[in-house]
């Protein structure tokens, strides 16, 4: 007898394969959820050390925080996260371009910053609220 291709059992294999990691993600899923947002910040587009915000919320969960530093900066700077245990960095970036960190944060109040030297301590600084 020649062996027959049978597509039927390794299609069956993949179905579970696929279920199988489908019912894995639903078992794991409540205990394990988060909760994943964005939050857009800029830095002042004339080259002050400030950002446009001192104020930013999020929800708790995994916090992917973007910092535009506008063209008309003119100087690097980037975004950073600290607080409860948390003290993340996100690149420092020339002027055009975006910094990004992200986080997982708990409920509470949270430092955002530059992390160029000095301007934080010039004023690129400020609180951002997760609940
Ligand atoms: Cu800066």
């Amino acid at each position: 007898m020649p062996i027959s291709f049978r597509p039927a059992p390794t299609g069956a294999v993949l179905a579970a394969l696929v279920l199988g990691g489908g019912g894995a993600a639903l078992v794991a899923g409540p205990a394990t959820a988060t909760t994943s947002s964005t939050v857009h910040l800029k830095a002042n587009p004339s080259g002050k050390l400030r950002f446009t915000t001192t104020r930013l919320t999020a929800k708790a969960g995994r916090v992917t925080v973007k910092m535009l530093n506008p063209a008309g900066s003119g100087l690097p700077h980037g975004i950073a996260v600290e607080g409860h245990g948390v003290d993340r960095d996100g690149r420092i970036v020339t002027s055009g371009h975006t910094s990004t960190v992200t986080v997982t944060l708990k409920r509470g109040t949270y430092e955002f910053y530059c992390p160029v030297k000095g301007h934080k301590a010039a004023g690129m600084v400020g609180k951002l609220v997760v609940r």
